[in-house]
């Protein structure tokens, strides 16, 4: 079973996966034990895979197509009750949805201010010139334009996540004693901003800095494997998502 999934996922030029919120799904795979095949498809053609929301990461396993990191989470969590929960409870569900909020509505638009150039030059020609399109019209500005002053900008970036912080002084994991899918919601932030640009989003002796460094070390240092072939024992290979792939994406 583990072997049929299928992750649909941006790449850089070089294939590194990059997406942030591919490696909520990544990380949540491996949570779960479970090895996939990363397919990559390019920023203007994710609409062809034929899912309703026109984002990745998707995934398929058998006759199943799931779009959107929150639902496949829940998918996995309902899919293979018998291995490691994201979740834990309704309670711990909740919590993250939270965590997910904060991460999509505070740390991205401001990490995009960031990095965005950084991520712009590592892309193939062929996603460049939509990314450029869409997150500048995001950004309100060019992509040029979006990492002046970064220096000064990264101080409030920090301040705004200091709730991060407190609770990581207080519990190893945001999701309490052991990591859960708020915690890979945010490491995947982070995980962006480290694959994308050399820019130091946080200082070394932060404690988010020191748990995104155990979070790259979970599941046999499974953050530090950023290439396709890396879906895990029993991976199936790597590839390019191609049309023809349709009728498989929804299980034909
Ligand atoms: N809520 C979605 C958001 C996914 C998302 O926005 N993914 C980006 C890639 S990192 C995307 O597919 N963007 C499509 C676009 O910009 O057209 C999730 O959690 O999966």
């Amino acid at each position: 079973m583990s072997s049929d999934i299928i992750l649909y996922e941006l790449a850089a030029a070089d294939d590194t996966r990059f997406s942030p919120f591919c490696w909520r799904t990544r990380w949540g795979l491996r949570h779960k034990g479970l090895a996939f095949k990363s397919v990559q498809i390019g920023f203007p053609d994710i609409g062809e895979l034929g899912g309703s929301r026109r984002t990745v990461p998707a995934i398929r396993i058998g006759g199943t197509f799931v779009e959107d990191s929150w639902d496949i989470a829940e998918f996995l969590d309902e899919r293979f009750p018998d291995r490691p929960p994201l979740f834990g409870c309704p309670l711990g569900k909740g919590t993250a949805r939270f965590v997910e909020c904060f991460t999509d509505k505070v740390m991205h638009p401001a990490m995009l201010r960031l990095v965005s150039r950084d991520v712009f030059e590592l892309m193939n020609s062929h996603d460049q010139a939509y990314f450029r399109k869409t997150r500048e019209e995001m950004l309100g500005c060019t992509l040029e334009q979006a990492p002046i002053g970064r220096e000064q900008q990264v101080l409030a970036f920090r301040k705004a996540i200091h709730p991060i912080r407190l609770t990581l002084n207080r519990q190893p994991w945001l999701g309490g004693n052991a990591p859960g899918h708020a915690d890979y919601i945010v490491l995947a932030a982070f995980q962006w901003a480290r694959l994308a640009s050399p820019f130091k989003v946080l200082e070394d002796g932060d404690p988010i800095a020191q748990w995104f460094r155990r979070g790259l070390d979970l599941h046999e240092g499974f953050g530090q494997k950023v290439h396709p072939e890396h879906g895990g024992p029993g991976f199936a290979g790597t590839g390019v998502w191609k049309p023809e792939m349709l009728l498989r994406a929804w299980g034909g």
